[in-house]
């Protein structure tokens, strides 16, 4: 066996750090960590890279707003991208930095090539410039606004260094014709190729009018124009110059925004093509998610943020609404409203009905195991085929990256599955051997479908599937299920069941809208926050992050950066669980001068009452926080092990003092 697996790369665009993620760049980075889960269960070895795009005018003006210096300013904004991205269980295999030395090498060295090769010269350029964009504006006179952002351009002369993209016309029409994939979906492709049949200015790449970027070697004062640093970073995450030790470039897919596909896939090949570098193998622009049918943007603070929204309904329930709700590569409308009711009646009544249903009729008639086929119906044939015919549309549809289909015929089967039970009644049925033989065909069958649904459903909704995976008795993880291999009648008769949960408890709507719009406006506005300014919801999202306590410039803190935090020893007076919120235990715990109330994500692990009169540790001068609507004042420190990060509570082995403090 022990094949060398085909490998995958994939990548988000690289995300500016003057604010922290919205659903827009959250919806990118779900698709990119729905494709790299499912790429693994089709057997691939599979790299997904995201990360901070850091240099440029704006996070010079940013880090001198917050009085900070700009590698500071940028350390913190990249460790709050980096964590939010954590919390949302969307975890990279590379986090690029565009500050960091391997990516300024590789950067430089990508110049030295396209120079050696003829393709860069020295000039001059006078235009309109839009400093929110980072961009010329073509063809703009003084005075006009930027297209994009419709603010001022600023009208700039600079000696430059200039990339001939000019001589790329014609080898960029002949790959697009030659690789008719390369720029997804269609619509895209065709905008971009009469861009390009309209012909192609050389594009200056270099500054001397910013400050913040990577130096060009020996020709300082310049340095390099944001794009060809920021397209460069895919590079630098998979081993820059070294790129073929690791073996992962070209990069198989570039997942952007439409707003971007144009640097994607004219420079970003230009320059690979002036260095002869492989060239990626198709870029991907999906559509914007729109509020009020504007692009949602930090600038006109119209943001939806992902946290709240997590905390209210789950990940998985924004995961599947971003991909169910939008056909991908068109435009969208985000909605509170069609969220919390797609959550309601796909999840709730969908998935989460069909998996405590079949789990309770199995747990009452066959002791929690589950049951044996007898002998089969056409309805038990019919219903098995339409499982088995989902198999390959599904996967069908994944690889065209039709989102909203797959999860439309994933959801037909379950809508299959319930119409099934409804219709056999197996609760009807008798104890006689042929009703008990009946009954065990019926529950087998719905639970098989139920499993193949969980493995199919996996990539997007990785958390749900995991515990009906586990409840399902299934002992390797669903992540480790090969999608290639997934069959019809697997599901071994015998298997004991695994613990039920409730995976979407049903909700109100107006209390989860009203509940997840009070946790945004607390997030974006930081009443507690000093250098916060409450009108301006950017603003206050960069300068939220960008005043908490975080690394210095090479990601490590001082000793008088680890004394900020204060740790003590807490002993737990009494936990309780907290109704619509599966993973947080509401505790009480003595910190020696008082006691305090503080929510931890641990109640899938701890069991309320096995936690009373526990000693942990708490981090006791955390600003208070709501989660959940619960209040929480303090943190309880936990090692997170293993894949799926379970928590275990930090400790002692020797008695100590309540409200001691860790040093
Ligand atoms: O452009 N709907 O960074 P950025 C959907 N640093 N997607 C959205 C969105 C919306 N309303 N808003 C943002 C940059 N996005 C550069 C990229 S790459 C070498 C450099 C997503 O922080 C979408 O993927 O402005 C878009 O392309 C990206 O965020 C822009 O992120």
């Amino acid at each position: 066996m022990a094949e060398k697996k085909e490998k995958f790369y994939l990548t988000t665009p690289i995300y500016y750090t003057n604010g922290l993620p919205h659903i827009g760049h959250t919806y990118t980075t779900v698709v990119a960590d729905a494709v790299r889960r499912y790429k693994k269960m089709r057997g691939y070895d599979v790299v997904m890279t995201t990360g901070t795009d850091e240099h440029g005018v704006n996070v010079e003006r940013a880090a001198k707003n917050a009085g900070i210096p700009e590698s500071e300013f940028v350390a913190r904004m990249a460790d709050a991208w980096r964590a939010l991205w954590d919390e949302l269980g969307l975890t990279a295999d590379e986090f690029v930095r565009t500050t960091d030395l391997g990516h300024v090498r590789t950067v430089q060295w990508l110049f030295r090539l396209c120079k050696e090769n003829g393709y860069v010269y020295k000039g001059h350029y006078t235009g309109q410039y839009c400093i929110y964009d980072n961009a010329f504006v073509t063809d703009a006179k003084p005075g006009d606004n930027c297209p994009d952002c419709g603010r001022p351009t600023e009208t700039l002369t600079e000696e430059n260094y200039f990339f001939k993209l000019s001589a790329f016309q014609k080898p960029l029409l002949d790959f697009y014709r030659k690789f008719p994939d390369f720029i997804q979906p269609e619509s895209r492709r065709n905008e971009i190729i009469s861009f390009v049949e309209g012909g192609l200015k050389d594009l200056s790449i270099t500054r001397t009018t910013v400050r913040w970027g990577i130096p060009v070697p020996g020709e300082e004062p310049h340095v390099f124009y944001v794009w060809f640093d920021a397209l460069t970073a895919y590079l630098s995450a998979v081993g820059g110059p070294e790129f073929e030790k690791r073996g992962m470039w070209p990069a198989d897919l570039h997942l952007v925004g439409k707003d971007i596909i144009r640097f994607h896939s004219v420079y970003w090949p230009a320059f690979l093509m002036a260095a002869m570098l492989p060239l990626p193998k198709q870029v991907w622009a999906h559509g914007w998610f729109l509020m009020d049918a504007a692009k949602m943007s930090k600038s006109k603070g119209n943001v939806v943020l992902p946290r709240p929204i997590v905390s209210v309904l789950g990940m998985d329930a924004l995961r599947y609404f971003l991909l169910r709700e939008v056909v991908f590569g068109q435009d969208g409308n985000f909605s509170y409203d069609a969220l919390v009711t797609r959550y309601n009646s796909d999840l709730a009544n969908g998935l989460g009905n069909l998996a405590s249903r079949t789990a309770a009729l199995i747990e009452k008639n066959f002791e929690s195991l589950v049951p044996k086929s007898g002998e089969r119906k056409s309805q038990d044939d019919a219903v098995a085929k339409e499982a088995h015919d989902a198999i390959g549309e599904v996967l069908e549809r994944y690889d065209k990256m039709e989102f909203a289909r797959a999860l439309e015929a994933i959801w037909g089967v379950i809508a299959a599955a319930d119409k099934y039970l409804t219709t056999e009644q197996p609760w009807t049925l008798g104890d006689s051997e042929a009703e008990r033989v009946r009954k065990a065909t019926v529950l087998w069958t719905t639970a098989e479908l139920l499993r193949i649904v969980t493995a199919l459903a996996h990539p997007v909704l990785p958390e749900s599937t995991a515990k009906v995976w586990a409840l399902l008795g299934q002992e390797t993880s669903v992540t480790a299920v090969e999608l290639d291999g997934l069959r019809w009648g697997q599901l071994v008769p015998g298997t004991p069941l695994g613990k039920s949960h409730t995976l979407f408890p049903r909700i109100d709507k107006s209390e989860a809208v009203e509940r997840i719009e009070a946790m945004a406006n607390e997030e974006l506005n930081p009443a507690a926050e000093p250098a916060a300014k409450p009108t301006a919801s950017a603003h206050a999202l960069g300068a939220a992050a960008a005043t908490s306590p975080a690394a210095g410039p090479a990601g490590k803190i001082g000793i008088e950066d680890f004394t900020k935090v204060e740790m003590r020893v807490g002993q737990v007076k009494t936990a309780e669980r907290i109704v619509g919120a599966d993973k947080l235990l509401k505790l009480t715990v003595d910190i020696g001068s008082e006691i305090r109330q503080i929510c931890a994500g641990i109640a899938q692990f701890y069991e309320p009452t096995s936690l009373i009169g526990r000693k942990v540790v708490v981090v006791t001068n955390l600003a208070p926080r709501k989660l959940r609507g619960v209040e929480s004042n303090g943190m309880i420190v936990a090692a997170s092990v293993g894949p799926d990060g379970r928590p275990v509570l930090a400790g002692f082995h020797e008695d100590v003092e309540v409200g001691a403090r860790l040093k």
